[in-house]
């Protein structure tokens, strides 16, 4: 964090916005002041002017019971209605919603009027298999259309989808489908990767097989064919997607809910080792997802192509692929596979091939692609690319800059956007057309959004100062709590500075200009290739091993990936001369991927004979770092045993 810091301080480039950008700029001067003279006002107006509200709402917030925060209570509407029915009666149904490419070439698209029909058919169909308002469904899928119509489906009949990402592992999905109680899951065969088909099936088959008390609540999954590959059958529970949605009604009305109604949940690392389940309502929700899609990416849903390369298991996924874009009738691409695959400018094809105008993608594939070089974009024709946006991470200046000069051929607003699974909507970014762009810094909190940098004690931090990120006032779309475990919630976000001021987990600095700058993490959260672990996790998954007796976890600085998995191994003394180190680390690795996902495999594993320890007993994993990244060590006063780093130095050596 240290180089990062310094790095940061000297970023003096200044890109003021250009006339004729701010001349049609979704983003106004207006919109800004009149979010700062009456906030809840503002919020009231943005949602009644880009929802459409079945029964419109009469309260605003209510913050009696904080954390507890209710949004637009006493409205009703219905989520996917103002995705999909709502352009069809305005006009637009004859517009496209998807464009849709898989890996190996293969193209859908799908008008809104397309989309809208698909669903009310999907819906159909969970209603058939027992689905009702209320019920959870867990969807684990590639990135195909039936994954975007089946989270609308899901939302039409007052269902709760939780997205569990196709990398996970059958024993991350098991623990969430547990977690949730769900009664559906949603999968395919398999998906395009990488140039093969990967299949999912079988993760879903294990984790339904011994759920931990023996029994499952799943009744019913239901399988897209996508990758054709040979699956397993269970006749009184697997049911074909094709052959449901060949069968079902095709009509079925939108009924409206309660604002509060739950959404989603999504499952996130937080510190401890189990993961927690972010639940997001409506009518606050997808407010926040349209207004900040419409201002943020300056969107013009009649001429714009939108692309945001995220998959639906992120919540980027979910408010920049699903609710922001449908809600707001942008025509948007959505690709299945690997950025090089078949080869390494697929992304740039694409966007050639479509002549994307908006593109928002992660820090780590873009200094991915600068290390493959210029040649790659250059080779295509990107001229039709007018803002690009960056999300997950830190973006460093030097990543900025290329991405703005040879992505965004030196002249279109970079948004560096910064959020989380829990805010739901992206919270801090420059508005393109009005704010001064600074490569590296998030900037500033978007209007309606209260951010702030406090030190320990919760006083705000002068300008040219560095603390801790922190949102002051409630917003629409802040989650509603932890599936289930409401202490957790209060306890993770809303202890440290009183039960009104949100804690986001981030460092954060101010410039002279009080624009933020993110630092990353200052709790044991990982960012690896801009998705969350958590260190506890993966030291548990490391530890559920039989030869392990000790394990500690660190995220180390990486070019690419912005952190990479280093883990620090106790082995059990038994297993310590009858396995060589290579067996014993690559069996490490293949559990962890087993136990939670390819993402989370150690690119490191360091077998050590003791670990830093406090007095107190807490491993100091700041320490480690400085051992992973090749550092000198640093004050290791607060150990318990001062030459424990000596041997672990000589060891790793
Ligand atoms: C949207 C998303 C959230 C964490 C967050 C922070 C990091 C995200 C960032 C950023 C610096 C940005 N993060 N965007 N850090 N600049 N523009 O990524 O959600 O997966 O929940 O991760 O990601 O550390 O706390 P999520």
């Amino acid at each position: 964090m240290a180089d990062n810091i310094d790095n940061l301080l000297t970023e003096t480039r200044r890109f003021p916005p250009a006339p004729e950008f701010t001349a049609q700029a979704v983003a106004t001067t207006e919109l800004v002041s009149s979010a700062a003279d009456d906030r809840l006002a503002f919020w009231a107006e943005q949602s009644r002017s880009l929802l459409t509200w079945q029964k419109p709402f009469t309260e605003v917030l209510d913050w009696s019971n904080p954390p507890f925060a209710k949004w637009f209570a006493d409205g009703r509407l219905n989520v996917a209605y103002n995705c999909l029915d709502r352009h069809v009666e305005q006009g637009n149904g004859e517009r496209v919603a998807l464009h849709w490419e898989g890996e190996p070439g293969d193209t859908r698209s799908f008008t809104y009027s397309e989309l809208t029909a698909e669903v009310k058919k999907a819906a159909n169909v969970l209603l058939s298999l027992g689905v009702r308002e209320g019920d959870r469904v867990v969807i684990y899928l590639p990135m195909i259309p039936e994954a975007v119509i089946s989270m609308l489906a899901v939302a039409r009949i007052g269902a709760v989808h939780s997205v569990v990402f196709g990398g996970f592992s059958a024993e991350s999905l098991r623990a969430r489908i547990d977690d949730a109680s769900a009664t559906l899951v949603i999968t395919a065969d398999g998906g395009w990767r990488k140039g093969s088909v990967s299949a999912l099936k079988p993760a879903v088959d294990e984790a339904l097989e011994v759920s931990e008390h023996g029994t499952t609540t799943v009744a019913k999954v239901l399988v897209v064919q996508r990758g054709h590959n040979e699956v397993e059958w269970q006749a009184d529970r697997d049911v074909w997607w094709h052959e449901a949605m060949a069968g079902a009604a095709e009509e079925h009305v939108a009924e409206a809910f309660e604002a509060e109604h739950p959404l989603f949940i999504l499952y996130t690392s937080g510190t401890t080792g189990k993961p927690k389940g972010i639940l997001h309502t409506s009518g606050g929700y997808l407010t926040g997802a349209s207004y900040s899609h419409r201002n943020v990416f300056d969107l013009h849903p009649e001429t714009d192509v939108y692309w945001s390369t995220a998959d639906i298991g992120w919540i980027t996924g979910h408010t920049y692929v699903v609710y922001g874009p449908l809600a707001n009738g942008a025509t948007q691409v959505i690709y299945e596979g690997t950025p090089d695959s078949p080869e390494p400018g697929r992304w740039w094809d694409l966007i050639e091939k479509y002549r994307v105008t908006l593109f928002y993608a992660a820090p780590t594939a873009i200094r991915g692609f600068m290390k493959a070089g210029r040649e790659i974009p250059n080779r295509r024709d990107l001229s039709s690319l007018r803002l690009v946006g960056s999300v997950g991470e830190p973006i460093n200046p030097e990543a900025w800059i290329w991405y703005r000069d040879v992505i965004g051929h030196g002249d279109v607003p970079v948004v560096d956007t910064w959020w989380q699974t829990e805010t739901g909507s992206i919270m801090i970014s420059a508005l393109p057309g009005l704010t001064t762009l600074k490569p590296g810094s998030a900037q500033v909190p978007l209007p309606g959004i209260a951010v702030d940098v406090v030190d320990d004690q919760g006083a705000p931090v002068g300008n040219g100062e560095g603390g801790l990120l922190v949102i002051t006032e409630p917003w629409p779309s802040m989650l509603r709590g932890i599936w289930g475990d409401p202490d957790r919630y209060i306890e993770t976000y809303w202890s440290k500075f009183g039960r009104t001021v949100y804690f986001a987990g981030d460092g954060a600095r101010k410039d002279e200009d009080g624009d933020i700058w993110l630092l990353g993490r200052v709790d044991d959260v990982m960012n690896v290739s801009g998705h969350r672990l958590s260190t506890a996790e993966i030291e548990s998954a490391l530890v559920s091993h039989p030869i392990v007796a000790e394990a500690a976890v660190v995220g180390a600085a990486d070019e690419t990936t912005g952190q990479r998995v280093v883990a620090f191994v106790i082995l059990r003394t038994s297993q310590v001369d009858t396995m060589s180190t290579e067996d014993a680390v690559a069996a490490l690795r293949g559990h962890v991927q087993h136990e939670i996902g390819a993402i989370a495999k150690p690119h490191t594993i360091f077998l050590v004979q003791e670990l830093p320890k406090t007095r107190s007993g807490k491993i100091m994993r700041r320490l480690l770092r400085d051992v992973a990244e090749g550092r000198d060590i640093g004050d290791t006063t607060t150990l318990a045993d001062t030459s424990v780093m000596q041997i672990i130095h000589a060891q790793v050596g």
